[in-house]
């Protein structure tokens, strides 16, 4: 173990800073082809020493992986997802600020048509992510690390009596590494507590495997957008007071990557507010007024189950009258619902098509003169066939990583 101390800290001295992505940065095409390279013919022999859990590294293929919900918990062996696409997603998302900064400059402002908080800076986030790559790479795809763990893959080779590694080879085995320490790293840029948990566990898991600090393993390893959690579930991408999950929910689950990458950095988008709604001027988002009335219910909830969504109002209001509304399926306007002027807004049993986006407008005596109006933030109401299995990737990302943290640093066998 001395000599692999020693290379780190050549490594430390040779940091890696990188290929540059400022231009057609596609995290996504990255995970693909780090998945295609798994099944390379030059890396055969290699497949051969890992044995078949080099194949575990697929469960980053972009189509499927989600895996920022958080470290495994107790007796389990990884990631949570956070129930939103990694790839065309929320890398998607980052993608899009870094390739066409230019085009949402004015989102930091919060003065935007429709925003009503600041949103992301969009060159806060390509430093960000170049920062984080550097972070967890620097050290690992520094030239001096990759020609040792070269060697040492030669020597276990020779070993077995297999050809030493080619340039070819060494060249793929860089893109690969190179690739899953981009994807890795991006997590970071999301930059809420469960991503930023997902990287420093996976940086663990390195780490033990090299029996090296080479991963960074502290929150404060990582640079952050502005404002920090910008593009995470619970930020304000376009500051319109729709959270990123919220407008994930209502447009990624029905349309493409493209329209949730439209919506989210758009604050005109999901119906903004007196656009085409017809409720006055008065009424303002729920959050924007103080936050008067609420709604309140749980989501995800599953067919054929009763359902109730309340209408909570703040104390010291006396709510007048209730009137639910319903976003339209355009997502442009929401639209009264008939009859439903209760406090609460049941569905017995609740159906499929009852799923989307809800609003509760009050009218309360201010105490002053008029009868005035308050509407609450929109609650997305979402209806599953099953409800979801915490876990549920049925591949072991952690033994992948290990196996494959192993192949760049196989140990001479006593
Ligand atoms: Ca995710
Ligand atoms: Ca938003
Ligand atoms: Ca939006």
């Amino acid at each position: 173990m001395k000599k692999l101390l020693v290379l780190c800290a050549v490594g430390a001295s040779m940091m890696f800073t990188g290929p540059v992505y400022a231009q057609g940065q596609n995290t996504c095409q990255l995970m693909d082809d780090m998945v295609a390279l798994t099944g390379d013919p030059d890396l055969l022999p290699l497949v051969a020493l890992l044995g078949d859990t080099v194949g575990l590294i697929e469960a980053f293929a972009c189509a499927v992986a989600d895996f920022n919900g958080g470290p495994p918990g107790e007796g389990e062996d990884l990631p949570h997802p956070n129930g939103m696409l990694d790839g065309a997603f929320e890398f998607g998302v980052i993608d899009e600020l870094i390739n066409n900064p230019t085009a949402y400059t004015g989102l930091a402002s919060g003065t935007l048509p429709g925003q009503t908080v600041a949103g992301v800076t969009a060159a806060s986030v390509a430093t960000a992510n170049e920062a984080n790559f550097t972070a967890v790479g620097g050290i690992l795809l520094s030239p001096a690390v990759l020609t040792i763990a070269f060697n040492l893959i030669d020597v276990e080779l020779a070993e077995q009596e297999l050809p030493l590694l080619t340039q070819v080879q060494k060249d793929k085995i860089t893109v690969l590494l190179t690739n899953l320490v981009k994807v890795v790293s991006t997590y970071a840029t999301i930059g809420d507590e469960d991503s930023v948990a997902t990287v420093i566990w996976l940086g663990g898991v390195v780490n033990a495997a090299l029996k090296l600090a080479i991963l960074p393993t502290d929150p404060a390893a990582f640079t952050n957008t502005v404002p920090p959690g910008a593009l995470s579930p619970d930020g304000d991408a376009d500051g319109d007071g729709f959270t990123n999950r919220q407008e994930y929910d209502l447009y990624a689950l029905a349309k493409t990557a493209e329209d949730y990458i439209d919506a989210v950095l758009d604050p005109l988008q999901p119906g903004a507010e007196g656009e085409g709604e017809g409720e006055g001027e008065g009424e303002g988002e729920g959050e924007g007024e103080g936050e008067l009335v609420r709604i309140l219910g749980t989501t995800p909830v599953q067919v054929g189950s009763r359902v109730e969504l309340r209408a909570r109002v703040v104390q010291g209001i006396t709510a007048l009258t209730y009137q639910w509304s319903r976003l339209n399926s355009e997502g442009t306007a929401f639209v009264e619902i008939p009859d439903e002027i209760g406090s609460s807004l049941v569905f017995d049993p609740v159906e499929l098509q009852n799923g989307g986006w809800y609003k509760v407008v009050i009218t309360y005596d201010d105490g002053t003169k008029a009868v005035v109006e308050a509407g609450s933030a929109p609650f997305y109401l979402q209806v599953v066939t099953e409800l979801p299995v915490a876990g549920g990737i049925g591949v072991a990302l952690l033994a992948g990583l290990c196996a494959f943290a192993g192949a760049v640093s196989i140990r001479r066998k006593k």
